[in-house]
């Protein structure tokens, strides 16, 4: 990189006490101020629309859906540089947008590229990691693995060791961007050993030189295919963030305000991911999809809308979810959804499974506005994502919760760098018992 151009941790140290003015004057002007109210419904029913959380990283619109430090996904794709550089000659790079992520600014093709090194220089696992991985039972589920193995690299934690060697507060930004690039620079390795070992003959691929954080995990998890690689670039950015009150997000951000470390932290949110209603929700949508051919191929019957509505109309009567449509901030259907479906136009308009998601698509929000329970029949991010992974023959489909997790990394522990560098504090919100909220009324 040219000397004129400044190093992440640069931009990071100049920006710090900016952002912390900024806040300072915020809890000033605004401190007293109030913004909502809680009801009673809002307190029992999961908090929906509490605006209780402080998140620098991503904003989500109930109408328009993320925005990533103030960029919606198309403006993404026409800024972030590609694997060639130029923006428009290809996905964006999840290199890019963690230096978006983490300074509000969109990075030079020069910087990103450093970044891509610098995650390259930080890879390695520590040497209990592996054998460990190895040992596990088969048939763990591979979120679980992921989960263990990130706990177990903390022994290279910084911050732990910083805070135990008395940093001041004011300098606990430095060792939590140094766990934050090291995390996020592990996690390829320890997802693709997890697959390997799980799914295939335990080797895993050596990326050759010049390749960028997405391709390299390709050639890991032994995938060599440049569409692929556009693919894979696509889905690590477009899972990585959607604010803060995402049980993913939320767990990483609550854990960290412990003073806990960041893979203390991001683990934890990952086991927050790992649930059906969360992250899972991919794995699920490609199970139902089997399940639902598996069910008319048996009785010679095709897919195709009558047996979908038949099916689907089975599964809510069976009180069940239709998994990847809902959301519990969304109220139109997810641009992540949207992005995803103008890949496999370009890349694979003539996929069978495809065309079983589309048409899904074209029946299932009259299904649900019919069942008449979800405020947002559209479908979710989670919808789309295993059909592409799919057509490329990445087919095992309780792994793909695992990808998401490597992406959500970027975007959760991005976070927690502005957390510690804030100074934000130990988050502890008030719960109150039904006899509490009887009084409060009654009393009134
Ligand atoms: N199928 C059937 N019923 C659904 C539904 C769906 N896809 N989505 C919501 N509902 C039901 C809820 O279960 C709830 O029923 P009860 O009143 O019996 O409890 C009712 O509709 C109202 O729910 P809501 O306010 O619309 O949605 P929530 O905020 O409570 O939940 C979510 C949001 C995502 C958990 C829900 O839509 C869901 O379960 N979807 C399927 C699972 C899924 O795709 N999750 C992935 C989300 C994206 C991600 O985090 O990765």
């Amino acid at each position: 990189m040219s000397n004129a151009e400044p190093s992440l941790h640069e931009v990071l140290a100049n920006q710090i006490p900016a952002k912390q003015a900024e806040l300072k004057e915020l809890k000033e002007k605004y401190g007293d101020k109030v913004l909502g109210n809680v009801t009673v419904d809002q307190c029992i029913g999961g908090g929906r629309d509490v605006k209780s959380l402080y998140y620098e990283t991503s904003l989500l619109d109930s109408e328009e859906g993320i925005r990533f430090r103030g960029y919606s996904i198309p403006e993404l794709e026409d800024l972030l540089p590609s694997f060639k550089g130029d923006p428009k000659a290809g996905a964006p790079l999840p290199e890019a947008l963690i230096w978006l992520l983490l300074t509000s600014e969109i990075p030079s093709v020069a910087q990103t590229a450093q970044l891509t090194e610098e995650l390259r220089s930080r890879s390695k696992l520590p040497a209990h990691v592996e054998p460990m991985i190895r040992a596990f039972p088969k048939g763990m589920h591979p979120m679980t693995q992921l989960t263990i193995a990130i706990n177990a690299c903390q022994t290279e934690s910084k911050f732990y060791k910083a805070y135990h060697d008395g940093t001041p507060k004011t300098d606990y930004w430095k060792p939590v961007l140094e766990d934050t690039l090291d995390v996020i620079a592990k996690m390829p390795e320890i997802a693709a050993l997890i697959y390997r070992c799980s799914f295939k003959d335990g080797i895993v691929g050596k990326p050759g030189p010049g390749l960028d954080y997405s391709a390299s995990f390709c050639r890991m998890l032994g995938y060599d295919n440049p569409d692929f690689d556009e693919l894979m670039r696509l889905y690590l950015v477009i899972h990585s963030d959607h604010e803060g009150g995402n049980a993913s997000a939320h767990t990483t951000h609550l854990v960290g305000s412990t003073l806990a470390d960041p893979y203390l932290s991001i683990s934890a949110g990952l086991n927050a991911l790992a649930g059906p209603l969360h992250g899972l929700a991919n794995q699920e949508v490609l199970g139902w999809i089997q399940d639902l051919e598996a069910n008319f191929k048996k009785e010679g019957k095709e897919v195709n809308r009558d047996t979908i509505t038949e099916f689907a109309w089975d599964t809510l009567n069976a009180k069940k979810v239709i998994p990847g449509y809902g959301h519990a901030v969304l109220r139109k259907t997810d641009p992540r959804y949207e992005c995803q479906r103008q890949f496999a136009l370009k890349y694979m308009p003539d996929d069978p499974l495809f065309k079983v998601v589309s048409t899904i698509y074209e029946v299932m929000p009259d299904i649900l506005t019919q069942h008449g329970k979800t405020k947002n029949p559209y479908p979710n991010v989670d919808s789309h994502s295993g059909v592409l992974l799919w057509h490329y023959g990445f087919t095992e489909y309780n792994y793909y919760t695992v990808l998401f997790g490597v992406s959500r990394a970027m975007g959760a522990l991005s976070q927690v760098f502005w957390d510690r560098a804030l100074g934000m504090p130990l988050e502890r919100p008030k719960s109150v018992t039904a006899e509490y909220i009887k009084k409060y009324f009654d009393e009134k």
